[in-house]
């Protein structure tokens, strides 16, 4: 363990990372989004993390979802295409090749949605991003934990890592714990608190000092993992799509922060001041 094995994500390493969009771009070029969430009364969780993968930049955005969120879905994100994959919940995962999946959000933890999700990893090979309900999913039956393909990112809160490995004294050891998890089960782990850690699949650590408390609130976590699947979605390495997103997540907070309050912002406004901030790094 060296000190070159924390690093604090500054400026520059924003700019090296970030891809400006290419004037010859088309929709084709800049990757399928599938976004795997929601459940009753947990819509709103897709429809941020879709909203937020749009606003990203992916050439295409597609929600797999169940169908009580068809009209809210269809209606707050006409860009993006809908697929059911249940009545209330989700029971079936549609796999589609060339894309990349972000699932978890506002899912729920029904068993039928389990079966899904594990039948989608033991057919998909591509790395995915796993959040919220898929985390908690796989912390019900660790037997899922062993079939998340490989260079996949996880993004659990404090209370989903403790369910996944278990508890910890403090955030020093959690670290601790992530960098062996990352580096055994091959993933990049994103370690979501004030000063979020991204751990990569070789224990290196990045910090990320954009975001604020205003962050604080339901929705927040959904949105990111709609940013980060759409950077994984346009060909962003998954270590650069976990730093730039979370990134680009706090940054998009601080501007929200400055025009609405801490207290006021929503992670919807979050989702709008991401225009702003791709302009900033344009
Ligand atoms: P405590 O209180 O400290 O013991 P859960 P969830 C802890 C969806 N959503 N630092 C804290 O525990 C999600 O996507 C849908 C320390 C807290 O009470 C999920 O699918 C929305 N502790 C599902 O709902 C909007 C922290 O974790 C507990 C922490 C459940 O997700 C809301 C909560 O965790 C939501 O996003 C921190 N930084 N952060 C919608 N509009 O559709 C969290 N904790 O029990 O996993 O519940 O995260 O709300
Ligand atoms: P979730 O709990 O899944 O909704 O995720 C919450 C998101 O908000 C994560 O990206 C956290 O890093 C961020 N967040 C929550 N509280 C704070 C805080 N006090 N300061 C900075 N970021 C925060
Ligand atoms: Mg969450």
């Amino acid at each position: 363990k060296t000190a070159t094995d924390y690093v604090v994500t500054d400026d520059e390493t924003i700019k090296g990372i970030f891809k400006p969009r290419s004037d010859f771009a088309h929709k084709g070029s800049h990757g399928k989004a599938i976004i795997v969430a929601g459940s009753y009364g947990k819509i709103g969780a897709a429809v941020l993390a879709t909203q937020a993968a749009m606003k990203t930049g992916a050439g295409l955005t597609l929600t797999i979802a169940p169908n009580c969120g068809y009209e809210i879905l269809q209606t707050t994100c006409p860009e993006a295409m809908f697929i059911s994959g249940g009545e209330n919940f989700i029971k079936e995962i549609e796999i589609q090749k060339d894309s990349v999946y972000g699932i978890g959000p506002g899912l729920g933890t029904d068993l039928q949605t389990e079966k899904a999700l594990l039948d989608f990893l033991k057919h998909s090979q591509n790395p995915v991003l796993l959040d919220a309900d898929a985390l908690n999913l796989i912390s019900r039956n660790q037997d899922i934990i062993s079939l998340i393909p490989k260079n996949s990112v996880i993004t659990p809160h404090p209370k989903e890592f403790e369910r996944l490995f278990g508890k910890t004294e403090d955030s020093f050891q959690r670290l601790e714990l992530a960098r062996i998890k990352a580096k055994e089960l091959k993933i990049h782990i994103v370690l979501k608190d004030h000063h979020t850690q991204i751990i990569t699949p070789e224990g290196k650590v990045f910090y990320n000092i954009t975001g604020n408390s205003g962050l604080a609130k339901g929705g927040s976590g959904d949105v990111l993992t709609g940013i980060i699947t759409s950077l994984l979605a346009q060909q962003y390495s998954a270590k650069n799509a976990c730093i730039l997103g979370v990134w680009l997540h706090g940054k998009a907070a601080d501007f929200s922060a400055e025009k609405f309050s801490k207290e006021a912002m929503l992670p919807s406004n979050v989702i709008d001041e991401l225009g702003n901030v791709f302009l900033l790094l344009n």
